[in-house]
């Protein structure tokens, strides 16, 4: 294994962990009730269920820049997988992207139902920031606000609630390229940018670095999407774990569809490049994020 697999698998098992453990029937205590089984297997089966978990690792990553210890970084790194995992289970129900397959496994409405998918979805999303409010996230309470006024600016109609609508309204629209990279930005980049920023702000980055990583996170966020519709249209539903293909058939705009597979490619090393130079001001520290983005473009689910 390379040493961004060895990071990439510690980290996993950590948020798997932490996500096993926050999500176990002991943390939810009762002034009105037991949490309902159903609610709470249904919000299990769509977190623990093999999550690349790139989100915690690209926090994790640059709150190392400032030598924070990684153990400091697994709740931050946890609640940012809980709201990408609600923003999966809310895509996947018949109103948005109608899938029955993520990450190899029925999706939650399949497995459970349609309410029932909402309503996991529901309160991933609100344990995100409970938990996120709490001391054992960090123990700076002004620290906790900046992180949790990032997450939910990240998750919330500027970011990727308000490009899920964008995404949407999209189908079978022809749209200029600055205007897919903006969904992309807010779809799927926010978040991805937030991660990043999170883990600037545990460093206590200085704004000159917090511009620096801004600006890698926002590329990084790029390279991502993008390598997920060059996916999307190249890979098989088996090597994903999902639908493939499914952009295309829905006449959804990407950079894809507008400029080819091949050119999108070129675009992406393009993009990965530029992200890796944004880190010019941290040396050799910050080569795990270096090969974060590096991974974003070789990728094969
Ligand atoms: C429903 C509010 C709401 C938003 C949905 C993120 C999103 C917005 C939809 C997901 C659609 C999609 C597949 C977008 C492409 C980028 C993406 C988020 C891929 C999945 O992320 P990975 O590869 O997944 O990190 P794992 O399974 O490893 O966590």
């Amino acid at each position: 294994m390379s040493n961004f697999q060895i990071e990439a698998q510690n980290c996993a098992n950590d948020i798997n962990n932490a996500l096993d453990e926050a999500l176990s029937k002991e943390q939810f205590f009762e002034p009105y009730g037991a949490i309902p089984k159903r609610l709470l297997l249904a919000m299990r089966h769509g977190t623990l269920n093999g999550g690349k978990r790139l989100r915690p690792l690209l926090l994790r990553q640059t709150a190392a820049i400032f030598n924070v210890p990684h153990e400091q970084t697994i709740i931050a790194g946890m609640v940012l997988e809980m709201v990408h995992c609600y923003s999966l289970i809310h895509d996947d129900l018949p109103a948005m992207d109608n899938d029955d397959l993520r990450r190899g496994q029925k999706t939650v409405h399949k497995e459970f139902d349609e309410a029932t998918a909402i309503l996991a979805g529901d309160n991933l999303l609100t344990l995100a920031f409970e938990i996120l409010a709490s001391p054992k996230a960090h123990k700076e309470a002004e620290l906790r606000l900046k992180l949790i006024s990032e997450l939910a600016k990240s998750a919330g109609a500027c970011g990727m609630v308000g490009g899920q609508m964008l995404d949407l309204a999209s189908e079978n629209e022809v749209l200029s390229l600055k205007e897919i990279d903006n969904i992309h930005a807010m779809k799927t980049g926010a978040l991805i940018r937030a991660s990043v920023r999170m883990g600037a702000i545990i460093g206590l980055a200085s704004d000159r670095e917090l511009v620096a990583l801004t600006k890698y996170g926002e590329l990084a966020g790029r390279a991502f999407q993008l390598a997920d519709d060059i996916l999307d249209e190249t890979a098989t539903d088996k090597q994903l774990g999902k639908t493939t293909g499914k952009d295309k058939k829905s006449g959804k705009a990407t950079l894809v569809a507008n400029i080819g597979v091949k050119e999108s490619k070129v675009k992406l090393l393009e993009i990965i490049e530029q992200a890796k130079a944004a880190l010019s001001l941290f040396g050799e520290k910050a080569n795990s994020l270096r090969a974060s983005v590096d991974y974003f473009g070789q990728r094969e689910s």
